[in-house]
């Protein structure tokens, strides 16, 4: 079955284009100049809409096990939210949780996902503990499981840390066999003295969460991966989540002088800030703690992470997805801030967030796709098949209506969460329709998609490998 998407402007990195896109089944065949295509196909008329590539987010947690609990959204219920709002691939960190072997690891992740997936979806791996059984299954899954980047942890001590020498062992090995190694840059033996001495003084609130994470943490870790990775043969790294103008001027210096060194950050980081949470009443405050932690509206982070964006010192926005419902997690950490499990879900709402920062003029229409689609789909060896439109590449396109609005609310959202860390936000663009892999999922609000019809993909290795 052919479509044609007809009378929309085509936007890709390079910029728009007034284009009509021909789908031939899965895949796109070919773009005409308006009015150009052959009778025939069925039409999706896209006449003063966007027509982008399916957004790709490449740092999702469906299930996550964190805490004593797990992340709310199934691959089900998360990737259907994905859909709806524009994302047509994710790319899910697998687990292998500390004791337990790579395989079981990766293993259960299948188990949870495979037949689950309303859209495509890759697994990146998180090594929970770095020796010689892990370093030879990291070489098995980037050669013949399609997993080619692997997560470490400098914060969260006894659980998914590894210390400096395990880094560096990991490194030297992704330097051998391609992948990439992604970083969640916190020092976390620093941060547990700060969280041992904030509780020993009565400073039980969500709000200490924050104040025990100072940028200064994650900047310190930062400059030491990147230090780790030179040593490490210049292997590939990439900042997971940055948060803070500090830890975004390690990367920026870096990049300065040349490194492979890439970062990603996230619409929370973008838009919402440490006193968002600070003017909510109570525990209420639970619903944003992430980690990396907000940061003060008073300080520079916001405007410098939309510069990094612009510059390209940040090269990818991810969602970093990791929900938890207020009622019986969250509140775990009544009376104790380090028990609440870290995490905003915002799967659903990242293609939309981040047209809001064109309309604002932070960012041009061809980053917003290349920040949200292109770069994730190059980074983690998705590309061309995703991320872009052209002949040969897979049919994930989005019409996106600039002259839409969307309105984020927990009675609206399609997310397994029982709350918003958005919640009443008012913004420009809409998702219109979505087609995965030729296939139309979601249109006008209305969602046809189904369980099970997402693929899992094996990935590349990225194309930004030296
Ligand atoms: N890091 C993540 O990347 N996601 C959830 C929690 C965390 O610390
Ligand atoms: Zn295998
Ligand atoms: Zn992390
Ligand atoms: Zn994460």
């Amino acid at each position: 079955m052919s479509t044609l998407i007809k009378g929309g402007t085509v936007v890709g990195p390079a910029g728009a284009v007034p284009a009509d896109v021909l789908i031939d089944g899965e895949i796109i065949v070919a773009l005409f100049a308006p009015g150009t295509a052959p009778e025939g196909p069925e039409i999706i008329d896209a006449t003063g809409k966007y027509v982008i590539p399916g957004g790709v987010d490449a740092h999702t947690h469906m299930e996550l096990p964190f805490g004593g609990t797990f992340a709310s959204d199934t691959f089900d219920t998360g990737t259907r939210a994905a859909a709806i709002g524009g994302t047509t691939t994710i790319v899910d960190f697998a687990v292998q949780r500390t004791g337990e072997v790579v395989p079981d690891g990766l293993a259960a992740w299948h188990g949870k996902a495979d037949g689950n997936c309303h859209i495509d979806y890759a697994f990146h791996m998180i090594l929970g503990g770095v020796d010689d059984e892990s370093l030879k299954a990291m070489d098995h899954l980037v050669g013949s499981e399609g997993i080619t980047s692997f997560k470490l942890f400098m914060a969260y001590p006894g659980v998914f840390y590894s210390d400096d020498g395990q880094i560096l062992r990991a490194m030297q090995r992704a330097r051998e066999n391609g992948a990439l190694i992604m970083m969640h840059a916190e020092n976390g033996p620093a941060i547990d003295v700060l969280v041992k001495q904030a509780l020993e003084r009565g400073e039980t609130d969500p709000i200490h969460h924050g104040l025990t994470r100072p940028q200064e943490l994650e900047a310190e870790a930062t400059s030491r991966a990147i230090w780790l990775a030179a040593v490490a043969a210049d292997c590939p790294l990439y900042i997971v989540h940055l948060s803070a103008s500090k830890a975004l001027e390690q990367v920026r210096h870096a990049r300065d002088l040349g490194r492979n060194v890439f970062a990603e950050t996230c619409p929370q980081y973008l838009y919402l800030t440490l006193e968002d949470q600070l003017g909510a009443p109570g525990f209420e405050g639970a619903k944003w703690v992430c980690s990396t932690p907000l940061r003060s509206k008073h300080e520079t982070h916001r405007a410098d992470l939309w510069q990094g964006l612009r510059t390209n010192d940040l090269s990818v926005v991810s969602t970093d997805h990791c929900p938890f419902c207020f009622k019986d997690q969250k509140e775990l950490g009544l009376g104790d801030f380090s028990k609440i499990p870290n995490g905003i879900g915002s799967v659903e709402h990242r293609v939309d967030l981040l047209y809001q920062g064109v309309v604002d003029g932070k960012l041009s229409l061809g980053r917003w796709v290349e920040t949200i689609a292109t770069t994730p789909a190059r980074m983690f060896g998705l590309y061309p098949r995703k991320g872009v439109i052209q002949p040969g590449s897979d049919a994930d396109v989005v019409v996106y209506d600039p002259h839409g609005r969307t309105r984020i609310s927990v009675e609206t959202h399609h997310m397994n969460m029982d709350h918003s860390a958005w919640e009443g936000w008012e913004i420009a663009g809409r998702v219109d329709t979505v087609l995965s892999r030729g296939e139309v999922i979601s249109a006008g609000g209305e969602y046809t998609g189904r369980a099970g019809r997402g693929r899992y993909v094996k990935r590349g290795l990225s194309d930004y490998l030296l």
